[in-house]
């Protein structure tokens, strides 16, 4: 991974979405749940870029939910990191769409009755070719998906990271998690199959590449995106160290 030449489109708005801001990349800074629209512009203009959207589950589930959906289609080499830990962390704790049913907060103190989001089976059904889960607490096979994720340029990845909110999830804390997860050896390469994996979500927890279809094919991008573009507009982008738009 070249670090100069990565570009992290994310929201300013939300505990995960801060990310970038620890790392020396250039990054954009959009605003809450709007990460995904500059990254496909990002992706559109300057295909050579790798292109990282980094956000929250409220973020990319809920207020980008919408864009989450569509991005998948659009059939770009974007790589999509959710830090789920299920609940709007930023905010106090309120429940976000993978919020599970029953849990009590202070916005919801009889319990959430929503259905809550499965990403991992939404990113298949739209066509995602690349869709993993992993823990936070295992470090070494969270680096070895995402980095997996990154490489992957048949399409849209997505991994959402189970990353619990030590605060306000006192229900999907790091040790309920470490007494369900399990790891998937090996991709899995069909469909059905795959959604059915990703229904699981109690009991046993699965982590890993959950869905990985080798046969997809990425957009090409025409130059017609590139041709309106100067050389000194791309310098003047990559001397900015950060773009704020508000
Ligand atoms: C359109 C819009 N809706 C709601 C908010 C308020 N808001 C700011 S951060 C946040 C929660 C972010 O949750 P998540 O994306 O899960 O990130 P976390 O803080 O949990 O990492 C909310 C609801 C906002 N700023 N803009
Ligand atoms: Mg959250």
């Amino acid at each position: 991974m070249v670090l100069p030449e990565l570009s992290i489109p994310m929201k300013d708005i939300g505990q995960a979405a801060k990310m970038p801001h620890y790392l020396d990349v250039n990054y954009f800074n959009g605003l809450h749940g709007r990460a995904l629209p500059p990254a496909v512009g990002i992706k559109l203009a300057r295909p050579d870029l790798t292109v990282i959207a980094y956000s929250g589950d409220g973020c990319n589930y809920d207020e980008g939910g919408n864009h989450f959906i569509h991005t998948i289609r659009r059939r770009l080499d974007i790589t999509i990191l959710t830090s789920n830990n299920q609940v709007y962390g930023l905010t106090k704790g309120q429940s976000s769409p993978t919020t599970d049913s029953s849990v009590k907060n202070d916005l919801s103190p009889g319990g959430n009755e929503n259905i809550p989001l499965n990403p991992i089976a939404l990113a298949i059904t739209m066509g995602a070719p690349f869709v993993a889960r992993c823990f936070a607490s295992d470090k070494d096979h969270m680096e070895e998906i995402i980095k997996e994720a990154i490489l992957f340029f048949k399409g849209t990845a997505l991994v959402d990271i189970l990353q619990p909110c030590v605060t306000f999830n006192k229900i999907n804390t790091y040790q309920w998690l470490r007494e369900r997860v399990f790891k998937i050896e090996k991709p899995i390469a069909d469909r059905y199959e795959a959604i059915k994996t990703a229904e699981l979500w109690g009991d046993r927890i699965p982590i890993g590449v959950i869905y990985r279809n080798d046969a997809a094919l990425c957009r090409e991008i025409k130059e017609i995106f590139r041709e309106r573009i100067k050389k000194e507009d791309i310098e003047n982008q990559l001397a900015m160290r950060c773009v704020m738009m508000r």
